[in-house]
């Protein structure tokens, strides 16, 4: 099972690379890592194995995050409804979006980040995902609030991008035209 020790940290270069598209069908070896994203999703959320084995509490995860810079990601996140979306997904693509924006007035941080960094990261407040699942079935996802969110921070893990790229520098708590908090 992955620990803290298997997450790469800011400054490593992986963390900056664009990652390869995953060859479809998975070999048994990708399905294994796309496995363990999701296995650490899970135990950071349960209370008991989180403590026993020191994982900070995560609500995705991407592969460049643990050294593999390929497309495959995990999330684990409540929806607007309080039901729970999980996805571990291949090459996942946002192929369509709103003009509307979105931030998360908390703030977004990073299991490869150990620092606070303040200010806000304007996203799409909705967003349309197809990817490829660990059974090899093609999904089309419809995603918006906090969902959203998450699954484009882990879209930009694999494209070397990370959440601080967004916050405007000179002003972090800058509130772009057309973007809405949401609070969770
Ligand atoms: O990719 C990662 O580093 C995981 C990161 C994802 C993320 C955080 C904030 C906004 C968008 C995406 C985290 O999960 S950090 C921890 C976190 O935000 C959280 C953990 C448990 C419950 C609720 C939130
Ligand atoms: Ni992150």
């Amino acid at each position: 099972m992955l620990t803290m020790k298997d997450i790469v940290r800011e400054g490593h270069p992986v963390l900056r690379e664009k990652a390869a598209e995953v060859a479809l069908p998975a070999s048994k070896e990708d399905q294994r890592t796309l496995e363990s994203l999701m296995e650490y999703v899970k135990n950071s959320q349960n209370p008991e194995t989180a403590s026993k084995y020191g994982l900070r509490p995560g609500v995705g995860l991407a592969a460049p995050q643990i050294g593999v810079s390929k497309r495959m990601i995990a999330v684990q996140v409540y929806d607007h409804n309080h039901s729970l979306l999980s996805y571990a997904l291949f090459n996942p693509k946002i192929v369509s979006h709103s003009v509307e924006k979105a931030y998360l007035s908390s703030g977004e941080g990073c299991l490869s980040v150990d620092r606070a960094v303040p200010g806000y990261v304007h996203r799409y407040a909705r967003i349309t995902v197809k990817g490829t699942t660990l059974e090899g079935e093609a999904v089309k996802l419809r995603l918006k609030g906090l969902p959203a969110i998450v699954f484009q921070h882990e879209i930009d893990h694999l494209n070397g991008i990370m959440f601080f790229d967004h916050i405007n520098p000179k002003d972090p708590f800058h509130i772009a035209e057309d973007s809405f908090p949401i609070e969770r």
